[in-house]
């Protein structure tokens, strides 16, 4: 099958609505939907999506995730503001820039030391609660021109930091032309995004939806920002979200780079990573995924169990709207975050229920749509196992807790 230029297509999750577009209850309207497919390219290690969805229709003032819903990720992105407040913000009034600041959620601690910041995001809900924590935020998109700005205004950044959001930015070369714009001489960007790798391995095809256009790898990685003058000098895999990997990209030259990159990189050789037949072999264990979960949900609904789903991610939009899972089979999602609580889910239209209803009576089984919170929600949730409930998984398959 062709994709795009050079591109061809791997995996096919059919048409799909855009996964944060939670909607107000009763709505029975056309929703936006656009086709979700995964492409790879024939001669070069990259793997993307192949329709670009207008950033303005994925992220605006209502953008509903709240970062800081999770305690965990809470702790991840402090450990992150303490390694740059310690190793890199050390010179003379130093100065970081996040891509992506959400609800100030690793910005708020550098805020909190005194040192010299700035946020960048399109989401004016989230940037206002980032505001109220103290940290200073631009409503834009970053990208060439919003870069230029900063540095005609803040001056060189010794640090440029996305989490999550580098792989929602189809325009990389303008990005990177912007980084290029604003770092020191010996600056670094940092970067941090689901894996490509754990993606295969653990067939987690739900990491796949509107917002996450590339899948990167330290193989991709080295050739997306070389030809803008960039090396990648380290990468370090992360247990967050279901396997990122943080990659610190700096100046040619500037920095040594790190064992752990030729490590990466090999290990990315040896398993052929972005081989078409190591694709389509992800893309075929997508597909029985997807049936055995409709399966098991339809099997556990004719034995009379009561079931419910629990995080209405962006990630459980694709897995619904793919397996074709929808109210008469998870009745209701239960999720912490207000922005979500009382509308639809996108396109498969369950209702979103507040966490706090998470309850006795409880369901028989709860499909884990945040299973990359697994270890946190269970722990919060321990009354429910101990009631006799039962969670649902479906990565790496589906399979009962
Ligand atoms: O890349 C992205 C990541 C960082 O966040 C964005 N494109 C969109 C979003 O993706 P997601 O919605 O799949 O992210 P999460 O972090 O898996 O979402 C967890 C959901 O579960 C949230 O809606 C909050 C909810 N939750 C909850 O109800 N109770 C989460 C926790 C930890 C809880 O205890
Ligand atoms: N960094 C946070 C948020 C990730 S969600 C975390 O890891 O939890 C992705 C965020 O990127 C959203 O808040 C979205 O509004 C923002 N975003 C998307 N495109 C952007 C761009 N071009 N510039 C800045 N932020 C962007």
């Amino acid at each position: 099958m062709s994709g795009p230029d050079g591109f061809e297509i791997v995996l096919d999750l059919g048409m799909q609505p855009l996964s944060d577009s939670f909607l107000p209850p009763g709505h029975d309207g056309a929703e936006y939907t656009y086709p979700l497919r995964v492409v790879r390219h024939t001669e070069h290690p990259l793997v993307r999506l192949d329709t670009v969805v207008p950033r303005e229709k994925m992220f605006h003032d209502e953008y509903p995730y709240h970062s800081s819903t999770s305690t965990r990720m809470q702790e991840h992105f402090s450990a992150v503001a303490d390694r740059f407040l310690r190793d890199e913000l050390t010179g003379d009034d130093p100065f970081i820039v996040e891509i992506g600041s959400n609800d100030g959620i690793m910005l708020s601690r550098v805020a909190d030391a005194g040192r010299r910041h700035l946020g960048v995001d399109p989401a004016g809900g989230v940037g206002d609660i980032a505001r109220e924590r103290g940290v200073r935020v631009r409503a834009a998109f970053f990208d060439e021109q919003c870069a230029r700005e900063i540095r005609a205004e803040d001056g060189p950044a010794d640090v440029v930091y996305a989490a999550n959001t580098m792989c929602h930015i189809p325009y990389l070369d303008s990005i990177l032309r912007g980084v290029d714009a604003l770092l020191t001489r010996d600056g670094i960007l940092v970067f941090e995004d689901p894996y490509l790798g754990d993606i295969v391995e653990r067939a987690s095809f739900d990491q796949i939806y509107d917002e996450h256009f590339h899948f990167f790898s330290a193989t991709s990685v080295q050739h997306i920002v070389a030809p803008h003058g960039f090396e990648l000098v380290d990468v370090e895999r992360l247990g967050v979200h279901g396997g990122e990997v943080r990659y610190t990209v700096a100046r040619r030259g500037a920095r040594p780079v790190g064992h752990a990159v030729a490590e990466l990189v090999a290990h990315e050789q040896a398993m052929d990573l972005h081989g078409r037949a190591t694709l389509e072999g992800f893309a075929a264990r997508v597909r029985t995924n997807a049936t055995d979960l409709v399966r098991t949900l339809t099997d556990l609904r004719a034995e009379g169990k009561r079931i419910a789903g629990f995080g209405a991610t962006a990630k459980s939009a694709t897995v619904t709207n793919y397996a074709g899972i929808g109210p008469d089979l998870v009745p209701v999602i239960y999720d912490s975050t207000p922005a979500k609580q009382g509308r639809l889910s996108p396109g498969a239209h369950i209702p979103i229920a507040p966490s706090s209803e998470f309850r006795a009576p409880y369901p028989d089984y709860t499909l884990l749509f945040a299973w990359n919170h697994a270890e946190e929600i269970m722990e919060q949730e321990v009354a429910y196992r101990e009631s006799g409930g039962r969670w649902l998984v479906y990565v790496p398959d589906v399979h009962v807790v």
